[in-house]
């Protein structure tokens, strides 16, 4: 049996989930293949990809005749079948269960931000129009939570880097990059997640993708 990992994005590379599956990949020193999905052709509609996605959505990561999709179970699954692999998440209970409340609450909250600041505007050309009421009440909340989860000396969310430092930072930049207010900490901590080499990796995938 083959125990090959592929990972399933979309042709855009704008997933910001897909991101958080590949720097995981990434981080962990694995090799993997990307597969490109076409979400406008509806490719992830298809019946092979349905079966293997359940959820219709990218990502997907395969490892020979397994399929898991939600990207944090993605990163959970790879941080379980590759413990001798460098870490994505802490080992301490604690430290790990922030990272995961990051995770989850970057994944469910903020809404009118996710619309209104598409990661189109950041690894495409898209370009954003001033923020609602809405939007900007989901602007504050965000840099008030991420003003109180960013006191680490270590400069990242935890005494070490993980994989919701990622996260937080795709979120926040979809404000630094469509040059929305956001304190200069919080600017200075995006600017330093984003030039992690394996988050480069995803952007230059995506940049040439939508050259
Ligand atoms: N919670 C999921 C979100 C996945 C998701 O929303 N994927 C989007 C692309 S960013 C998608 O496949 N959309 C197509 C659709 O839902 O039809 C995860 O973390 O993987």
């Amino acid at each position: 049996m083959s125990d090959a990992l592929t990972l399933y994005v979309n042709t855009g590379y704008t997933s910001p989930y897909a991101l958080a599956s590949f720097v995981t990949l990434k981080e962990k020193n694995l090799p993997f293949t990307i597969v490109e999905i076409d979400l406008g052709a509806d490719a992830h509609r298809e019946r092979s990809y349905q079966k293997s996605s359940i959820t219709e959505r990218v990502p997907i990561l395969t490892h020979g005749d397994f399929a898991v999709s939600e990207s944090s179970a993605i990163c959970e699954y790879l941080e379980d079948a590759f413990p001798s692999s460098p870490r994505v998440l802490p080992m301490n209970p604690q430290a790990r269960a922030r990272a995961r409340q990051v995770q989850a609450w970057i994944r469910s909250d903020l809404m009118p931000i996710r619309m209104e600041r598409s990661t189109s505007t950041v690894f495409q050309h898209d370009k954003a129009k001033p923020l609602s009421a809405e939007a900007q009440a989901a602007a504050e909340k965000l840099v008030r939570a991420a003003e109180a989860l960013l006191t680490n000396p270590s400069g990242n969310l935890l005494d070490e880097w993980c994989i919701a430092d990622v996260d937080l930072a795709m979120m926040l930049n979809r404000l630094v990059h469509n040059g929305d207010p956001v304190p200069a900490k919080l600017e200075r901590y995006v600017k330093t997640q984003w030039s992690r080499p394996n988050v480069q990796a995803w952007v230059a995938l995506a940049a040439s993708a939508n050259a």
